[in-house]
């Protein structure tokens, strides 16, 4: 990736055994990585440039050890009355992150606060390192959560907890939100990225087809009642039997070889 950007850093991390893994580095460090709107347009267009990309087959999206973002730019939001929102309709750029069809891993440490949060929850696996502090602050600025974090965090971790967070700001360990179900690796400071990029090359390893039609189905069990649900996971899974990789990989293991996916 030769384009140059002004508030992330983008690498391609090469994996032996797979489709290459892309990571995106929040590099805000004097604003805690605070997400203006040029960041999160920057994150969304990289997001959606691998989405094309034949040579990738998952991504990072990480910050630095002391934050992973403090939330969206209070700087950028304080002058703004609500007209202003609506013309400006940042949101439309959050939008496109539930478009995105190869997976993405949240890579957490340090401040995950507000819109940092919701972009965490936004991914579709979230790793954390043990200092991994976790709040919904808005509450302590007179507005809420606005990209999607009311919704996701109850679906993640029950009402209860959802609305302790949200209705109190109350800063929460990665311990507690894994034991919580929300985070599903935690790790140590050190090896947090190292774990998430290692998880990423693991499911880039597979066939992009079958990785994105889970990732999908899983999504739509957010939306969907189970009935309709398993309608939807039925016809990706019908889908996959027209894959090449399908044929390749149930052959390969009958012929005791190792699959070579041709991800088509
Ligand atoms: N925005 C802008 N600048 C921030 C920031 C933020 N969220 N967080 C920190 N900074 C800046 C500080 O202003 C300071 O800048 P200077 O004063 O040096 O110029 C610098 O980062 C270092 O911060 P501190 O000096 O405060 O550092 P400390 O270690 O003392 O404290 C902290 C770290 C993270 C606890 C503290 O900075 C803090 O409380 N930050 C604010 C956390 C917060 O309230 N976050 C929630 C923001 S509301 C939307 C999408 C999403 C959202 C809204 C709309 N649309 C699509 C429209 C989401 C809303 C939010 O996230």
């Amino acid at each position: 990736m030769n384009e140059k950007f002004e508030n992330i850093l983008v690498n391609i991390t090469e994996n032996p055994s797979g489709l290459n893994v892309g990571l995106i580095e929040i590099n805000r460090p004097k604003a805690k990585n605070a997400l203006n709107t040029e960041t999160m347009t920057e994150i969304v267009s990289v997001l959606e440039s691998f989405d094309k990309d034949k040579t990738i087959g998952s991504t990072v999206i990480t910050g630095s050890k002391d934050a992973f973002s403090a939330g969206a730019d209070i700087k950028e939001m304080a002058v703004a009355n609500s007209t202003d929102m609506y013309i400006k309709d940042q949101f439309a750029i959050w939008d496109k992150l539930r478009k995105i069809k190869k997976p993405f891993i949240a890579a957490a440490s340090g401040y995950t606060l507000g819109g940092g949060f919701e972009l965490a929850l936004a991914c579709d696996i979230l790793v954390a390192s043990e200092t991994t502090k976790f709040a919904f602050p808005e509450v302590t600025l007179g507005v809420i959560p606005g990209a999607g974090g009311t919704q996701r965090l109850t679906h993640a971790v029950g009402k209860g907890k959802a609305m302790e967070m949200i209705l109190s700001g109350k800063f929460m360990t990665a311990k507690e939100m894994f034991d919580a179900g929300l985070v599903t690796i935690l790790t140590a400071e050190d090896n947090y990225l190292n774990d998430s990029l290692e998880l990423a090359k693991k499911i880039a390893s597979y066939p992009s087809i079958a990785i994105q039609l889970g990732k999908e189905s899983v999504l739509k069990a957010l939306d969907l009642t189970v009935d309709e649900g398993i309608e939807f996971e039925r016809k990706n899974f019908y889908l996959l039997f027209s894959t090449e990789d399908k044929f390749e990989g149930m052959n390969a293991f009958i012929e005791k070889r190792k699959p070579e996916w041709k991800h088509k």
